[in-house]
């Protein structure tokens, strides 16, 4: 990680512009503040890009742009769906605002958001390798993106040293065979939904929601899904392993978008 963390800090140094990708479904726990604060101090022009914008309803992802577009100009997008990537392409353009010579454009952010893909979206398929293991990218990648924009791709890094299980859960930083509590960050996922969707909860699983803690409808959806243990007992564990892959792979998505 020390040495992405150098490959990072020297394309801050190098780029004329950044593009800070952060996942919609989680823009501020995916936004680096150790990066924000480093291209303030250097007075790098940026923008934070909004991807993934294909699993969160509209709304959501409106507002959350128009909150983050006082820190930085904002756009969202879903490379993809080849949605917004060309008002990116211009949005470069004109905050970049250089004439005369090619624009280098660094992309930058945690591991897993789409750092890649956005690249691909604007650049045309296929020319930065992208993976859903997350970690993928390991050095610094040049895309030529053409009208001028040379993407320099770099690999995903947390602040700090964060190892929250549950935001790598959440993320898909870490599938669901890797994390040690399962169930603490199936809960974690069942609580945002409550919070933000419930329903998405009630459909996928058929269960009825009322006043339950994420414990209670954890197990709910174990007994809906049949994963009992010997003595008719539920299989809490097995039943997180469902709901993190489900919410992982974009199952537990809201319809209205
Ligand atoms: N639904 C959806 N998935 C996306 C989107 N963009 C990227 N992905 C998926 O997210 C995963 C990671 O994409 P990458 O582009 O490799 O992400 P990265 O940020 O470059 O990842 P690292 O290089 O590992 O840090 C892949 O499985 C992509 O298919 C998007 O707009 N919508
Ligand atoms: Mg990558």
């Amino acid at each position: 990680m020390a040495s992405q963390k150098m490959i990072v800090k020297d394309v801050i140094k190098k780029a004329d512009i950044l593009l800070e990708v952060v996942d919609a479904r989680f823009p501020n726990e995916t936004r680096n503040s150790e990066i924000e604060r480093e291209l303030k101090r250097l007075k790098k022009p940026f923008i934070i890009v909004l991807n993934k914008c294909d699993l969160v309803p509209k709304q959501k992802v409106e507002k959350a742009r128009t909150r983050l577009a006082r820190i930085a100009p904002s756009v969202f997008v879903s490379s993809k769906e080849r949605f917004g990537t060309t008002m990116l392409r211009h949005k470069i353009l004109e905050v970049a605002d250089i004439q005369g010579r090619d624009i280098k454009v660094g992309c930058i952010g945690y591991p897993n958001t789409g750092k890649s893909s956005v690249i691909n979206g604007v650049a045309g398929r296929g020319k930065a390798s992208t993976s859903a293991i997350s970690g993928h990218t390991k050095g610094l990648q040049i895309v030529n993106a053409g009208s001028r924009i040379v993407f320099l791709d770099t690999p995903g890094v947390f602040p700090f040293d964060e190892h929250d299980e549950y935001i790598q859960g959440l993320l898909g930083v870490k599938d669901s065979t890797h994390l040690k509590d399962p169930i603490g960050v199936a809960m974690k996922i069942i609580e945002k939904l409550v919070d933000e969707n419930k329903e998405i909860l009630e459909s996928a699983y058929k269960v009825n929601i009322t006043d339950e803690n994420s414990y209670d409808i954890l197990e709910m959806i174990g007994e809906k899904c049949n994963f009992l243990k010997k003595k008719g007992l539920v299989d809490e564990t097995r039943a997180a392993v469902r709901i993190i892959n489900d919410w992982q792979k974009g199952a537990l998505l809201a319809e209205e978008l």
